[in-house]
């Protein structure tokens, strides 16, 4: 039998590297670096269902903060390891890049950013309880993290794995402790957990999630998400209340050289493309050479498709490939090996086989589903809109070149509503754009006019996902917003004339403040992306308490401030702020705008496919089950979830 003494020690000293440099491993140690080690057992889970052994997953946020993942599947190997002369859930876990991968025929698709694995979320968390059901049998084994005088001792197994009992189930149960020694935070949020689960069952056709948070005593929470259309009920989803041009979304699959293939698509009356794509199950937010794949050959294919119809005549030019995706909601997900990241957020994929595979398997499939005489409604409406949205491009093409000789967008009346700064550095200056007359005019008292200007928008800003360009121009609030930003909009944006260092987003924190955030986010998103990504957008901070207890006030963020500020305090009186507009000129300035005391969120698109799916899904306005998102917006300071990691800063 095997003694767990010094020698082991010797052999877990991998694993305390990852406590020295945790960021090289998850990210970071913030909330994103939390819920990353949950994501590293998920995917386990994962890839068993994905390799069709397993259909079930459940996570649990238990009562005493640990976090338990289980499955239905085969169960990590409990074999003894040839090389390692241990079972194969201790090298699983106690390997640094052991990973899931055994056997030499499975191999993983799935894995996080990192692709690290379970003996990173071992290092990381005050113990490891791990439960195998297999072959009749009950197995456990417990791991720990602990510090003594020789140090700290990472992920450390408490016994060999021991049978326990019989059972007729077959799975695997992870439940880990993350150690608070380690995370800023480790609180795990709801939503944020709720929202990956549903996109991984969207991505996963078939396999069930469950969700169950107990933590709160009497209120214990749960979801389950379950689509056996896949990819096709995602796009349904996406397009929730547009009205699509067909009823069900175009489903395209196929496997090219290793690469598997999965897309679903379809058009709406908008006019926004909304292409998610997906490698592995990890969303490719600056896209990638699979998405430039898919455009090439949609291009191609429709083009075809039109000449041979007899829309498009042997004179004609072809179409634009943005003609064709105007209104056009995708989604495309690829499984593939050896999976290679580039750009700024290392959210682009950069394989060079996945674009031919991609085209491939669109060409393959597409145009029998063009042809086929049942979907020639189908193909007619979408080759029709490529032509109307071609013809509405040119329009908008001379009604643009029109509007910049009469430089109808550099015109006075418009900044009308602007109170500018007196400061001409645009590096130090900042732009308040804030909800309602009067806030705007309390901000606007209360400034300081050197480097702040302020833009007080009146009533809700134009929803810009459902609207062309020419429409975009015609809306005032976002007239004199484009003019106040200088750099332009869209085609013509250009960061280097941003006259404002920072652009603030002032708004109550309620629904409508969250919608009216939700907007305008919308609005940088599609038209000034660069605002977002070199980090300029940021979102105001406004207190939602004052406490007052003779000559002292003290305001707080939120109920959790508020609750430590008056524990134990007596005799004071308490304020709660339902708008901005009740607050005077100076206590906005104190709390809200001072660059000493107040405290922004910036905005970053470090996961932007959270952002499209949020903004796609705030197009409703009406719809009750989007309320929820509205909300998340409202609770923008509260979870990082919109902006990925919001990070907090304090300026
Ligand atoms: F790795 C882990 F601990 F994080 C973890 C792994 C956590 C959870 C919740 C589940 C799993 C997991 C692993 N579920 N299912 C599996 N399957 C395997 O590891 C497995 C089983 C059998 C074979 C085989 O070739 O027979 C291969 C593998 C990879």
């Amino acid at each position: 039998m095997h003694d767990y003494t010094v020698s082991d020690i010797k052999v877990m000293e991998g694993l305390e590297a990852v406590r020295v440099r945790p960021g090289m491993y998850i990210g970071s140690t913030g909330s994103r670096g939390l819920h990353h080690l949950l994501w590293e057992i998920v995917d386990n889970s994962v890839d068993e269902a994905a390799n069709g052994y397993a259909d079930t997953i459940t996570v649990t946020l238990e009562r005493d903060g640990s976090v338990s993942v289980e499955d239905n599947g085969r169960g990590i190997p409990v074999g003894i390891h040839e090389k390692l002369g241990v079972s194969g859930v201790e090298v699983v876990f106690t390997q640094l890049h052991a990973g899931g991968k055994f056997g030499n025929d499975s191999y993983s698709y799935s894995g996080g950013l990192h692709g690290v694995g379970a003996s990173v979320v071992n290092a990381l968390s005050e113990w490891v309880k791990v439960e195998v059901a297999t072959g009749g049998k009950l197995y456990a084994m417990s791991f720990k993290s602990f510090e003594d005088k020789d140090g700290m001792h990472s992920g450390i197994p408490e016994g060999p794995l021991a049978e326990i009992g019989r059972t007729r189930r077959q799975g695997t149960k992870v439940t880990f402790m993350p150690d608070a020694r380690v995370f800023e935070t480790v609180e795990m949020n709801f939503e944020i957990i709720a929202r990956r689960l549903r996109e991984l069952a969207y991505l996963n056709r078939g396999v069930r999630f469950k969700l169950f948070d107990l933590r709160e005593r009497g209120n214990a929470k749960e979801r389950e998400y379950h689509f056996e259309g896949g990819v096709c009920d995602f796009v349904k989803y996406l397009n929730g209340d547009k009205i699509p041009l067909y009823p069900e979304p175009i489903y395209i699959s196929g496997k090219k050289d290793n690469i598997v293939v999965e897309i679903a698509m379809q058009h709406s009356d908008g006019y926004s493309e909304n292409v998610f794509s997906y490698v592995n199950n990890i969303p490719t937010t600056e896209g990638g050479t699979h998405e430039t794949g898919f455009r090439a050959a949609l291009t191609k294919v429709m083009n075809d498709y039109c000449r041979r119809i007899g829309l498009l005549k042997d004179k004609d030019a072809s179409l634009s490939g943005e003609d064709f995706r105007e209104g056009l909601t995708a989604v495309i997900s690829l499984k593939m090996q050896n999976i290679q990241f580039e750009g700024q957020t290392k959210t682009k994929l950069g394989n060079t086989e996945a674009r031919p595979a991609v085209e491939w398997v669109m060409q393959d499939k597409l145009p029998p589903i063009l042809e086929d005489l049942k979907n020639a409604e189908l193909s007619a409406m979408i080759a029709d809109k490529a032509v109307k949205a071609a013809k509405a491009r040119e329009a908008a093409r001379k009604a643009k070149s029109m509007a910049r000789e009469k430089s109808k967008l550099e015109n006075a009346p418009l900044v009308g509503k602007l109170s500018s700064c007196t400061g001409r550095d645009p590096k130090l200056n900042e732009l308040f754009i804030v909800e309602g007359d009067s806030a705007g005019g309390s901000a606007k008292q209360g400034r300081d006019r050197r480097f702040q200007a302020i833009l007080p928008l009146r009533g809700k800003v134009l929803n810009v996902e459902k609207k062309r360009l020419e429409q975009v121009l015609e809306n005032e609030e976002l007239r004199s917003l484009i003019t106040a930003l200088g750099t332009g909009i869209g085609e013509d944006f250009n960061i280097d004339n941003l006259k404002y260092d920072k652009v603030v987003i002032l708004s109550d924190a309620d629904q409508d403040g969250g919608h009216i955030r939700a907007l305008l986010l919308t609005f940088f998103y599609r038209y000034t992306k660069g605002l977002i990504t070199d980090g300029h957008v940021y979102i105001g901070q406004p207190p939602l308490y004052k406490v007052q207890k003779g000559d002292t006030a003290v305001y707080c963020q939120d109920d959790k401030e508020l609750e430590k500020v008056t524990k134990g305090l007596k005799g004071y009186t308490l304020q709660r702020y339902k708008g901005l507009g009740e607050m005077n000129p100076e206590q906005l300035w104190e709390t809200t705008m001072d660059p000493k005391n107040r405290t922004m969120v910036r905005v970053s698109i470090e996961d932007a496919a959270t952002v499209e799916h949020l903004v796609t899904l705030l197009m409703g306005d009406k719809v009750a089950p989007r309320k929820e998102y509205i909300q998340e917006f409202a609770d923008f300071n509260k979870n990082d979830s919109f902006a990925g990691k919001a990070k907090l800063d304090n300026q």
